[in-house]
């Protein structure tokens, strides 16, 4: 049988990828063609790609290889090798009509659309789409690839780095991915800093980093143009940053060229992971996209549950649990639990990828998780008549708000209030995942007025933070509390 060799060239951009078709042709394909004698095929897919689009670009990396034993379209007997090759285009695309070129059409088709069907197209689009090597990707809002390398390519060895993440699993991962970005273009001895989300973020570190003589910073899934803009001016003026984020974005941010978001259902991994394709290793960090992407609820919106199925197929929305990225997931989750202040263990563990060491860790925390959870059984505080459920968590772990959200979730019915004495004061949780007390203006009601205290949240799940010396008062405020009244009144 005749064989014949032909490569094409993969490039996806915002989750469209690009195709072409002679006007002959019923279906688009990639803008690629055949092997000409003695011809490499990476000059063979540059050719054609300009053949075809006009456009230039860069391999990045050689996808799998498809057979086929017939000609598509006349069902001719002859054996047909496509190579594939993912491809950067030199040009920074915005506009996505399409146009004509020498007789073809050219097209940015939506991944999203080829897979609901909505165009016709090669069985080796559908063959790498199978593959995971077509992802229907994420949503730019604003800033774009292309300004992120131009920053990371004004570092010089001079500079100094920080990055400073979020301490959550989509901010370690973040960085994780970040820190290999900026690796496989020799930039290292990065500072990394880990924190929570809160006023002043920027503000407070500022003096650190001053100290540690730092001028390029990176923050990632922080949120910091909303939380803290007046702290980035300041930090403006003597050092240079980069925003990677998903958290609801500051329309009047006025360092446009010096953020990217994505959507807020796209995590900061996912971005991060998005920013690195072609850069460095993404195949072999793909158990930690899906352990962020699980975390953050990535996986909830559709486009992201298909990523999800082709990193794990098999996956479905009610075995995701229990499935290898909600189990690394909470490995992470119990890695933070136990380091608790010093989260660049966590880091090391995740970046040497020493998942032994992770289970070990998550081990040891679901152990004293299943320890709490019977005592709270035998030792709880309730009250049958308002169905609330106060308890002290005593552990070396801070791990009140995990085992609230779990008994919670276990009963189901009733408020419960649950608190534990840490480093720096009393910290309580509460939920009531009926709604039927407003929580969170519970916290607020029982820390009005005390000293250095605060309380709130969301209607279901609340938080308070107080000082040991006015635990009394909160649990009295807890137990007379007339929020409870309204509600037994109904009866
Ligand atoms: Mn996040």
């Amino acid at each position: 049988m005749e064989k014949i060799i032909a490569a094409g060239p993969v490039i996806v951009k915002d989750g469209r990828l690009l195709v072409s078709r002679d006007w002959k042709d019923e279906f688009y394909k990639l803008p690629g063609g055949t092997l000409h004698p003695g011809e490499e095929l990476v000059d063979c897919v540059l050719r054609e790609l300009k053949e075809e689009t006009n456009f230039e670009g860069k391999i990045l990396e050689s996808l799998p290889t498809m057979t086929v034993d017939k000609r598509p379209v006349t069902g001719e007997d002859v054996e047909i090798e496509l190579n594939h090759f993912r491809v950067e285009l030199n040009q920074d695309i915005r506009d996505f009509r399409g146009f004509e070129y020498e007789n073809h059409e050219v097209r940015w088709l939506l991944v999203r659309d080829i897979m609901e069907g909505k165009f016709n197209v090669a069985p080796n689009i559908h063959f790498l789409i199978e593959q995971g090597k077509i992802l229907p990707w994420i949503n730019y809002l604003t800033g774009s690839k292309k300004r992120f390398y131009e920053f990371i390519g004004m570092i010089t060895p001079r500079d100094k780095v920080a990055i400073l993440t979020h301490n959550d699993v989509d901010g370690l991962a973040s960085a994780v991915f970040l820190e290999e970005i900026l690796e496989s273009k020799n930039i290292g001895a990065v500072e990394i800093e880990f924190f929570d989300i809160h006023a002043d973020m920027v503000k407070k570190i500022l003096f650190k980093l001053h100290e540690k003589e730092i001028t390029k910073v990176f923050f990632c899934d922080l949120g910091v143009d909303t939380i803290d803009s007046e702290g980035l001016e300041e930090m403006s003026k003597e050092m240079d940053f980069f925003i990677l984020d998903h958290h609801p974005m500051n329309e009047n941010f006025q360092f446009k060229d010096n953020i990217i978001k994505s959507s807020s259902e796209d995590c900061a991994t996912m971005l991060i992971y998005d920013i690195g394709q072609g850069v460095f290793d993404t195949e072999e960090w793909k158990w930690l996209l899906g352990a962020a992407m699980f975390s953050d609820y990535s996986y909830r919106v559709p486009k992201n549950f298909e990523i999800m199925k082709r990193l794990y197929p098999g996956i479905t929305f009610d075995n995701i649990s229990g499935s290898i990225p909600g189990i690394n997931a909470r490995k992470i989750n119990s890695a933070t639990t136990y380091y608790n202040e010093t989260l660049e263990h966590v880091y090391e563990i995740i970046k040497t990828r020493d998942l032994d060491q992770l289970s070990q860790v998550h081990d040891i925390v679901e152990e004293e998780i299943e320890r709490i959870v019977n005592d709270f059984f035998e030792n709880e505080k309730f009250d049958k008549k308002k169905d609330l459920h106060i308890y002290e968590v005593v552990s070396n772990f801070k791990l009140s708000s995990t085992i609230a959200t779990m008994i919670s979730k276990m009963k189901n019915q009733g408020v419960f209030v649950f608190y534990q004495k840490w480093k720096d004061g009393i910290h309580a949780n509460a939920r009531s995942n009926a709604g039927i007390v407003d929580v969170s203006l519970l916290m607020k009601e029982c820390t009005e007025g005390l000293e250095d205290a605060n309380g709130g949240g969301h209607r279901q799940a609340a938080g308070a933070k107080l000082m040991e010396k006015d635990l009394d008062t909160f649990l009295k405020r807890l137990r007379t509390s007339k929020l409870f009244i309204s509600q037994n009144t109904k009866f």
